[in-house]
């Protein structure tokens, strides 16, 4: 299903004045808001190809009906996110989920969608059907050199596949660990780690990062050999200029300062990439912003500093990404109101007045800092980002023209109610 362009014209025509109203009121309050409005329409938000089916807990999945039956699907889907609220043209794949069967069909449909593709994503987190050796004990990490060489491998395969398809990185995330206290000697499993890594980054062409994530625990309970930003820069450090360090904001423990490990990794020129989601307790992989809006902002607040402070293009030189799982929402609206979320941070970030924080900083004035902090962050910038929207040609209120088309049911004609995505 598409939405054509009369549509979202249509409805931003019906939202126009109300819409005109706030937008002049915020501008009239912002110096540059043009060079702001710009920054949004640049800024892109990968979706991942596993987030367009329902999640499931390992107590049950309640699939919602028309989901993506295969990867074409999965790209269509994208394409509509992106004609909404133009900030998701890039898709991610996880392999084997979603393997392109006919890698330049694939590109072709994407390019039609307006989306690239992101970083690559690997799996030796799950034993796949007539897969040789089993991860059960880990992949890389894995005291059998058959494991970790079965492990290297498919991530080779999965580089082969993102060169097919115009990708230039390959996340790995590894479930390795121990769930018991003596399972694992932590010095071996990291040196095999290491070791496994090195194969696969000499197996990277020139152009491409190697983007190394970290999570705390899970499916491991006891120990997670990337299990936090200083193992994963550790491995980034010894692999090589193109590894880098990714931040998943759901793989910390209890009230980590995300904002601070952002800002250090920046420092050391090893952020690669980023996976956007919200919790409240662990890797709960909620929507963006639905739980901490304010450390999101703070996050955000971070990432803009340090990547300025670096000369960073914000748009291009990071891989955004969003990782949320989808167990009660409708999975495109839960997208749409993740970038929304995103957008909202982002445009906070560069609203903050630099020169009188650092002033406020050099001063040791800890109230005027914390003030000029939240008052962006207390600022409506909702009209900014749908400025930003309908300039680039989306929808002014992309979860109202989803529901006024009537998508989902759309889709459910199409593809059934009993449709299952591959996907965690
Ligand atoms: C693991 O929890 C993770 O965040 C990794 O990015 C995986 O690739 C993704 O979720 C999908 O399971
Ligand atoms: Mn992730």
């Amino acid at each position: 299903m598409r939405i054509e362009r009369e549509r979202i014209d249509e409805h931003n025509q019906s939202l126009l004045k109300d819409h005109q109203r706030k937008f002049d009121f915020i501008s009239s309050e912002i110096k540059n808001v043009d060079s702001i409005v710009k920054q949004l329409i640049n800024f892109q938000v990968a979706i991942p190809s596993w987030a367009l089916g329902t999640g499931g807990t390992r107590f049950g999945r309640f699939s919602i009906g028309g989901e993506p039956r295969n990867l074409e699907e999965k790209i269509q889907d994208i394409g509509l996110l992106h004609a909404l609220n133009k900030s998701s043209g890039a898709i991610s794949l996880h392999i084997p989920w979603d393997i392109p069967e006919n890698p330049s069909e694939i590109k072709t449909l994407a390019l039609q969608n307006g989306l690239r593709f992101d970083a690559m994503n690997s799996n030796t987190f799950q034993d796949q059907p007539g897969q040789t050796l089993s991860y059960k004990f880990g992949s890389m990490q894995h005291v059998d050199r058959a494991v970790r060489k079965q492990a290297i491998e498919h991530n080779i395969e999965v580089i082969k596949y993102g060169v097919e398809l115009g990708s230039s990185s390959l996340t790995v995330w590894l479930s390795d660990g121990s769930s018991y206290p003596g399972q694992l000697n932590f010095r071996k499993a990291f040196q095999n780690t290491l070791e496994s890594l090195r194969e696969v980054y000499t197996a990277l062409p020139a152009n491409w990062k190697m983007l190394v994530e970290y999570k705390a625990y899970e499916p491991n309970f006891y120990s997670t050999t990337v299990g936090d930003w200083g193992q994963s820069l550790l491995y980034a450090n010894k692999l090589g200029d193109k590894a880098y360090t990714l931040v998943d904001l759901g793989h910390h423990l209890a009230n980590a300062n995300i904002e601070q490990i952002v800002s250090l990794l920046l420092m050391e020129g090893k952020l690669g990439g980023f996976h956007f989601n919200d919790s409240k307790y662990g890797d709960d992989d909620l929507t963006v912003g639905s739980i901490k809006p304010y450390q999101l902002f703070l996050i955000f607040n971070e990432l803009v500093e340090g990547m300025d402070a670096r000369g960073m293009d914000h748009a291009k030189d990071l891989a955004w990404m969003i990782d949320a799982s989808h167990n009660v929402k409708d999975p495109l609206e839960d997208l749409l109101q993740s970038v929304e979320a995103i957008m909202i941070s982002y445009a906070q970030a560069l609203l903050v007045d630099r020169k009188s924080l650092v002033d406020a900083q050099q001063g040791s004035d800890v109230v005027l800092a914390q003030n000029i902090l939240q008052d962006v962050f207390r600022t409506d910038v909702r009209p900014l980002v749908a400025e930003a929207r309908l300039q680039g040609g989306g929808a002014l209120d992309p979860i109202n023209l989803y529901r006024t088309k009537e998508v989902r049911d759309h889709l459910i004609k199409e593809r059934g109610s009993k449709t299952v995505a591959t996907g965690l």
